[in-house]
């Protein structure tokens, strides 16, 4: 036999591109096109709607895009092009003849899109996270690529339709987003190729980084000097953890949204494999971040207590008290 190394692979490749042949397909046939992203979209998922619907638009396709309520988006993605062409939920269509998500692992993370999901004729699934549940009738879920961006790319690589600029500052979004700048382990050569085919475009490298990933509120800043203050580490178990309450968003006008990236700072205490924060919601509850340097899966800490996520990064909600909640995830650990 000439092809011993791996005879399955070349069957997922091509079943990859077949799939990809049809998602195309459909899209070239739909009267309209509706466009969905997760609940409290991060980068790669406004990135890798907007990314699209510039690029159908762009072909002069009917396409309305959305993610579900809150529908707000979170003040550092304000430099995506295309958030004033979003449609509210509300509007969205109940039976739309193709329906495309991004970025989005089932379909409760649709929210109230989620009839409109289960309403559509054709809906296709484009992600890349490994735990999707593949709920769409046709799934693009590559988990080895970086970002849903880097699907979205080839897909319309697969429509033959041009990039434009905004197009390309959208995905280019997705793609810093989902590889922590250039940084995580899924930086391939593709991605790189894919940033060097985006950065032909007029991208905003620079201030797009800064309003991504380094600009803050002063007020922020002051509430992360208290975060950090009363961070706790406990050297045995090298795991670090720190509580953002009600009382501190509320002394330093900061909304849970703007908090996102603390534990990105907190974990990089050389001491911990482990970093945690605790996030209290209005109603009192906790929003529990975890993180990992990847001895310790944090998705089995996550999962016993109703939450999810992958191996390096996991959270869940609880309405334990956070004293209860440290000694747990302490225990478990
Ligand atoms: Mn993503």
């Amino acid at each position: 036999m000439e092809h011993v190394e791996d005879p399955s692979r070349g069957d997922v490749v091509a079943d990859a591109g077949v799939r990809i042949e049809s998602a195309a397909a459909a899209i070239a046939d739909a009267p309209l096109v509706a466009l969905a992203c997760h609940v409290n979209p991060d980068g790669d998922a406004l990135g890798s709607m907007l990314g699209m619907l510039h690029v159908l638009r762009a072909a002069g396709r009917r396409v309305v895009a959305s993610f579900p309520t809150p529908f707000q988006v979170a003040p550092h993605y304000r430099d995506l092009p295309g958030l004033d062409l979003l449609t509210a939920p509300a509007e969205f269509p109940t039976e739309p003849a193709v329906m495309v998500t991004f970025d989005c692992g089932s379909l409760s993370r649709l929210g109230d899109l989620e009839p409109a999901a289960k309403g559509a004729h054709e809906l296709i699934v484009i992600d890349h996270h490994v735990s999707n549940d593949r709920y769409g009738s046709i799934n693009l879920v590559e988990p080895l690529a970086a970002a849903s961006g880097v699907v979205v790319q080839r897909l319309v690589d697969a429509m033959g339709l041009p990039l434009s600029r905004d197009a390309a500052v959208c995905l280019y979004a997705a793609l810093v987003c989902d590889t922590g700048r250039f940084q995580h382990e899924t930086t391939t050569t593709e991605v790189f190729e894919l940033a060097r085919r985006l950065t032909e475009f007029d991208v905003p490298v620079t201030s797009l980084s800064r309003a991504l990933f380094e600009e803050h509120r002063f007020a922020y800043l002051q509430l992360l000097g208290e975060a950090l203050g009363n961070a706790q580490l406990v050297r045995e178990q090298r795991f670090v953890w720190t509580v953002i309450t009600r009382d501190m968003l509320e002394r330093h006008d900061v909304c849970l949204d703007e908090v996102e990236g603390l534990i990105d700072i907190l974990r990089r205490a050389q001491e911990a494999e482990v970093t945690c924060v605790l996030k209290q919601e209005d109603d009192g509850s906790y929003r529990v971040s975890l993180r990992s340097l990847g001895d310790v899966d944090v998705r089995r800490v996550a999962e016993a207590h109703g939450g999810g996520g992958h191996r390096f990064a996991a959270g869940f909600s609880s309405d334990l008290d956070a004293d209860t909640l440290i000694a747990r995830i302490a225990a478990a650990l």
